[in-house]
């Protein structure tokens, strides 16, 4: 299968995340990009094509059709801004938050983050905005791929992007690459175009900024799996009860899963969620790739072993559509190159044999 991997991240790597009145070791971390790499070559999946882009040349207005420029200038320029006001050079990272209890737009440097982000485990470092403008510009070389011919691909992005909304960054996100490669398959520079798309989101957490960039629209239909938001992260979206609205109504479809969720009780899910997808009948689809869902991930509560993760690869294929995987989450870092390696080998073997 062509892949693509970022090569300009390894300047974004922050030295912890709040959780529970604690600051955490990150789990994010850089060697997860070399860790899947090699697991896509012991998989037989061939060396992935380095990408060495670490700006949005080229894609600044495929990015604002997802992302606004207000945001985007903000990310390039926040860590500059915050130094310069005085914020701790440790990183960006909020400590009051805009939302449900107000509303307003502060200028202060120090308090812009609270407006930007939805917590405070997505620190903006020196070299965030490169390493995140370098994944999205993998997502889209991937995405490429299908509008030239191709049945499917891999950005092996890195940072991930399904937590980032229109105008939100947040769990280790900061653009969404998913929803960018989406956009780039609607309307590619040339080639085949996918106007009908479905985008299926298997990371452990709810995907709440791919849901929130394609709510009110029904040419994206976004269907998620991930442990149930009452009891987990991103605990304030995620539910089933959210459904699309205005035209997108009904084209939103959340399945949230208990903890401790096996292998049998998460396949039969995934198939209820690929049956509604092949009623919707997409041109083509975006995987968002999330391996944190196995039962050794250091954050994860489901319980998913080794075997799951190729017949997830053959369900897939079964849908036989052109399908651009995106890495989001997985930090189970010395299972990562098989969990990946194994579902990506048995997707492009089940697609070619049937
Ligand atoms: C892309 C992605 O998978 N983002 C996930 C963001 C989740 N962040 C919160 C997880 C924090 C877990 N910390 C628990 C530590 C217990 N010692
Ligand atoms: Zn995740």
């Amino acid at each position: 299968m062509i892949s693509f991997y970022p090569t300009v991240h390894t300047g974004h790597q922050p030295q912890g995340e709040f959780w529970n009145s604690r600051v955490d070791i990150p789990v994010e971390v850089f060697q997860r990009v070399d860790l899947i790499r090699s697991g896509l070559v012991q998989s037989g999946l061939g060396a992935p094509e380095a990408v060495n882009e670490s700006t949005l040349n080229g894609i600044r207005p495929l990015v604002e059709s997802v992302h606004s420029p207000d945001y985007l200038s903000y990310l390039e320029t926040a860590y500059g801004r915050w130094v310069s006001a005085g914020g701790d050079p440790t990183g960006v990272m909020p400590f009051v938050f805009t939302g449900r209890k107000m509303d307003g737009k502060p200028e202060s440097p120090l308090a812009l983050p609270g407006y930007y982000a939805f917590d405070m485990g997505a620190w903006i470092l020196p070299g965030t905005y490169a390493a995140a403008a370098a994944s999205a510009q993998t997502s889209v070389h991937a995405a490429e791929q299908l509008c030239q011919g191709h049945e499917a691909a891999y950005a092996l992005c890195r940072p991930p992007g399904h937590h980032a909304g229109v105008d939100f960054y947040g769990g280790y996100c900061y653009l969404n690459n998913a929803a960018i490669a989406a956009e780039y398959l609607r309307s590619p520079a040339r080639g085949r175009r996918f106007e009908r798309l479905a985008i299926l989101d298997i990371d452990l957490h709810h995907g709440n900024g791919t849901q929130q960039i394609f709510y009110q629209r029904h040419e994206v239909l976004v269907v998620s799996l991930h442990i149930d938001p009452a009891i987990e992260y991103p605990f304030f979206a995620g539910y089933a009860s959210e459904i699309g609205s205005g035209a997108g109504e009904g084209f939103n479809l959340n399945y949230p899963l208990p903890g401790g969720t096996s292998d049998e009780d998460y396949l039969s899910v995934l198939d209820k969620a690929l049956e509604q997808i092949a009623r919707y009948d997409p041109e083509g689809l975006v995987v968002s790739l999330g391996v944190d869902t196995f039962a050794g991930d250091p954050i994860g509560k489901l319980a998913l072993t080794h075997s799951a993760y190729p017949r997830i690869g053959q369900e897939i294929a079964g849908l036989h559509r052109p399908t651009l995987f995106v890495q989001e989450g997985g930090y189970a870092l010395q299972h990562l190159p098989d969990l990946v390696g194994s579902l990506l080998a048995s997707f492009e073997q089940n697609a070619k044999s049937s």
